[in-house]
């Protein structure tokens, strides 16, 4: 079985909780809890490949500043890194974050492959209040060998579920090649020591 770790990073309020939901259940319930990390676990088969996915939903981690990342980039297998397209700041943000783990990433492995990114623009729906081009934050992302999609969260469920099987299944080959170099030793004990709060199955 293959463990697969993401890890959703973004502004406040872009829809990453949302994002994961629709994922998990096909289900916009609108308003989502704040207040509290969260660490989702799903066993799922992509392409006929079974795995354990774990999902982790930090609730504020562009307040904690640098600290805690370099443990996150130390966890995760990859990265969802969401802003919304009619927040200009998320954007500036989400390159921000792109940046960093790419930077800790070197820090701790010394080496230039980085874990999966995928990088999401969330709230299509609200073209109309359109503050990031999409070609900006398809090149952008191209610029940083990072996957990229606009999406809507609250009306595209099937794009949703697309989305992250293609995070997934280029995340799967990164998580074996990892395993194979760090083991997976210290895992649980590094998942109690950054994420040992609380814990949902979906
Ligand atoms: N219009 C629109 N609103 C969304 C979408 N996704 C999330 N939201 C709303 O944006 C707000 C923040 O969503 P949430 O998932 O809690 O964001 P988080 O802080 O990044 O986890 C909520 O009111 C959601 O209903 C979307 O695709 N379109
Ligand atoms: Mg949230």
């Amino acid at each position: 079985m293959n463990d697969v770790k993401v890890v959703v990073l973004g502004s406040d309020n872009v829809g990453k909780s949302a994002l994961i939901v629709r994922y998990l259940t096909k289900r916009f319930i609108g308003e989502y809890a704040s207040n509290s990390d969260s660490l989702y676990r799903k066993r799922l088969s992509v392409d006929g490949r079974q795995m354990n996915l774990e999902i982790f939903d930090p609730c504020s981690q562009l307040r904690e500043g640098r600290t805690g990342l370099g443990d996150q980039v130390q966890w995760a297998d990859g990265f969802l890194i969401v802003y919304d397209i009619s927040d200009k700041a998320s954007f500036l943000a989400a390159q921000s974050l792109v940046y960093r783990i790419k930077e800790s990433h070197q820090e701790l492995y010394k080496s230039d492959a980085h874990p999966m990114l995928c990088l999401v623009g969330n709230k299509q729906d609200l073209c109309h209040a359109r503050e990031v081009e999409e070609e900006e934050a398809r090149l952008f992302a191209l610029e940083c060998r990072a996957q990229f999609c606009e999406l809507s969260a609250a009306e595209q469920s099937t794009e949703v579920s697309a989305m992250f099987a293609r995070l997934l299944r280029a995340t799967l080959e990164y998580s074996r090649d990892r395993r194979r170099h760090s083991g997976s030793k210290s895992m649980a004990k590094l998942i109690n020591n950054v994420f040992g709060k609380r814990r949902q199955s979906v």
